[in-house]
This record gives structure tokens, sequence and C-alpha cells, in this order.
């Protein structure tokens, strides 16, 4: 961002401080001040929001968030391309012991409140027919990172499946309940540590052990977990992220059973 014109550097600090101050009016006038300078405003603008969440900014990331939503970014790029990257950004530094949980908790809620935003954007699509397949969605038992799972569940919701997120550090037997409750499609098990990966196939045994293994597909994803694992553990599938867990499912439902002749 160093090589930009000095009027845009201007226009990017005054954005700041609207973005502090919560002044909306503000924020949309500059951003019309910033697409008329030419330059790039996508790029700055998703640059901007990873490094405010990486910071914990959570008003200025906000603010900044109205900023790619009055461009009119794409809200899934604005979610991906910035938001979640800034995930990625403090994760690496928490690596290199450059951060601590306190960094990470308030990253996580610049994130989310970025994202609190976004959500009416995040359309959904209606081509799914009348009644949407609903999918199980949750961070297995002992393990409450969510934001992955998160991400999953509004892309799926984005592309017409009717969610049921259970949250995190859910129990085995809470996914199994919520998949006969449901008439379910589809379970979603996310986790992000090795030391709770082994939750993935003891759900999986308690589906074949209640005879509903054969009625739900079953994916299973986060850092840790490879398509290997997947197979080995007897899941149907491990799309490497929520993108491409979307547009798997989207693609499964199709030749698979209709609700009714699986459960009734
Ligand atoms: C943020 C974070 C936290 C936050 C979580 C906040 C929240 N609301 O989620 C807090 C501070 C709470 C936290 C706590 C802990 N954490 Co932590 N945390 C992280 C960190 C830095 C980032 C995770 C993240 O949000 N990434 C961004 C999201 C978008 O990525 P993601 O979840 O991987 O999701 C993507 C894919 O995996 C995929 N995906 C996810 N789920 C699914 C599901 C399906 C079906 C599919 C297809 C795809 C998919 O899609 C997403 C991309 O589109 C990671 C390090 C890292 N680099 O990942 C450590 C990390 C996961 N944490 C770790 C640890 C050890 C802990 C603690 C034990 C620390 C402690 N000493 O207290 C506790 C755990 C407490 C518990 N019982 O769960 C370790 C795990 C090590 C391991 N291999 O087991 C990591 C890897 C850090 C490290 N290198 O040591 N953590």
């Amino acid at each position: 961002m160093d090589d930009l014109p000095e009027e845009v550097h201007g226009l990017i600090e005054e954005l700041d401080e609207a973005a502090e101050d919560e002044d909306l009016d503000k924020i949309e006038e500059l951003t019309q001040a910033l697409l008329k300078t030419g330059v790039d405003v996508e790029a700055i603008t998703l640059k901007k929001l990873s490094l405010l969440v990486m910071e914990g900014e959570e008003e200025m990331a906000q603010g900044w968030t109205r900023v790619a939503i009055h461009a009119g970014l794409d809200p899934f790029k604005i979610l991906i391309g910035g938001l979640a990257e800034g995930m990625t950004l403090i994760g690496k530094k928490y690596e290199i012991g450059e951060a601590f949980v306190p960094q990470l908790l308030i990253a996580s809620s610049a994130m989310y409140g970025g994202m609190d935003l976004l959500d009416p954007y995040l359309k959904r699509e209606e081509d799914m027919a009348s009644k949407p397949a609903t999918v199980i969605i949750g961070t297995v038992e002992g393990d409450v990172h969510d934001i992955g799972k998160s991400l999953v569940k509004t892309l799926l919701s984005a592309n017409g499946f009717n969610c049921v997120d259970l949250g995190n550090d859910v129990p085995a037997s809470r996914f199994i309940e919520a998949a006969s409750e449901y008439r379910a499609t589809a379970i979603s098990m996310s986790t992000l540590m090795t030391t709770t990966m082994a939750e993935m196939p003891r759900v999986i045994s308690m589906l074949k052990e209640e005879g509903i293994r054969d009625k739900v597909m079953v994916m299973v994803g986060g850092a840790p977990v490879t398509t290997e694992y997947a197979s080995q553990i007897g899941a149907d599938v491990s799309p490497h992220d929520a993108a491409s867990a979307a547009s798997w499912l989207k693609s499964s439902v199709f030749g698979y059973p209709p609700e009714c002749a699986r459960w009734d």
C-alpha cells in the first residue's frame, strides 16, 4: 500500500477515523471518493480487513467491512479474502510465538464483528428445490475452535442448505440425535486439534451402531484432517476448505436418495 498516491493515503486515513468513530455517513461518502480515484479498492479493502482482524480492531474491522459493502465487493470475497485471512495471519504469528491466546480471542471477535454485518449480504440460493437438504454442523467434543465451522455453515447456507449449527464442543451423541431429529442429508464435523480428531470416528461408529450411517453423508474438516484420514475413518470426504465443502455437497446431493427414501 506504500506506493499509493498521496490523495489515496489521505482518504484511507480519513476512513480509519470514520470507522473508529462509527460515522456511517462519512464512511459511505469517503468510499465513493476512494472509488473515484480509480485505485484498486478491492485489494486495498481486503488487505485492510485482514490486518484489522489480525490486530483485533473490532470497530475498525466493522467500519472497513462497511467500506467493502459500499464499494460493492463480493461478500464472499470480503469474508474469505479479508476477514478470514486475518485469522490466518494471526494464526501464523501465534505459531511463531509472536501472538498469544488473548490476541487470538480479540482477533476472533473482530472477525465475527465483520461477519455479522456481512450476513444479510451473503445471499441464500433458492434453487435447491422447495425443501432444502439439512446439514448438521459442529465442532467435535473437546474443541472450542469455531471459526472454520462457521465459515462452512455460511457457505453451505449460501448454497441453499438448511444448516443446524450445534456449535462447538459437541458430544458425539448430539450429532446422532440431531441427524435423526432433522432427517439430515449430511453431517459436517470440524476439529482443529490432533487431540480431538478421534471424536470423528466415534461419531461415525455411533451412526453405524444406530443403523443410520447410510442415511447421511459425512464430511470432516479442519487443519489437521487429511483426505487419507477421512477415508481411513470411513467419512465420505474431506474437502480442504469451506467453499469446496459447499460445492462438493451441492454436486453430491443430486445423486443421493431423497429424504423420504432414506428416513421413512
Ligand atoms: C484462533 C485460535 C484459537 C482461538 C479460537 C477462537 C474461535 N472462536 O474459534 C482460541 C484462543 C479460543 C484457541 C484456543 C486454543 N487453541 Co487454538 N488456535 C487458533 C488458531 C490461531 C487459528 C484457528 C482459526 O480460526 N483459523 C481460521 C479458520 C478460518 O481456519 P480453520 O478453522 O482451519 O478452517 C478452515 C479449514 O480448516 C476448513 N474447515 C474447517 N472446518 C471444516 C469442516 C469441514 C467439514 C470442511 C470440509 C472444512 C473445514 O475450512 C476453513 C477454511 O475455509 C490456530 C492456528 C492455526 N493456524 O490454525 C490455533 C490452534 C488450532 N490452537 C491450538 C491450541 C493448542 C489451542 C489451545 C489448547 C491453546 C491453549 N493452550 O489453551 C486452546 C484449545 C481449547 C479447546 N479446548 O479447544 C493448536 C492445535 C494444535 C494441535 N495440532 O492439536 C493450533 C493449531 C495452534 C498451534 N500451532 O499450536 N485457539
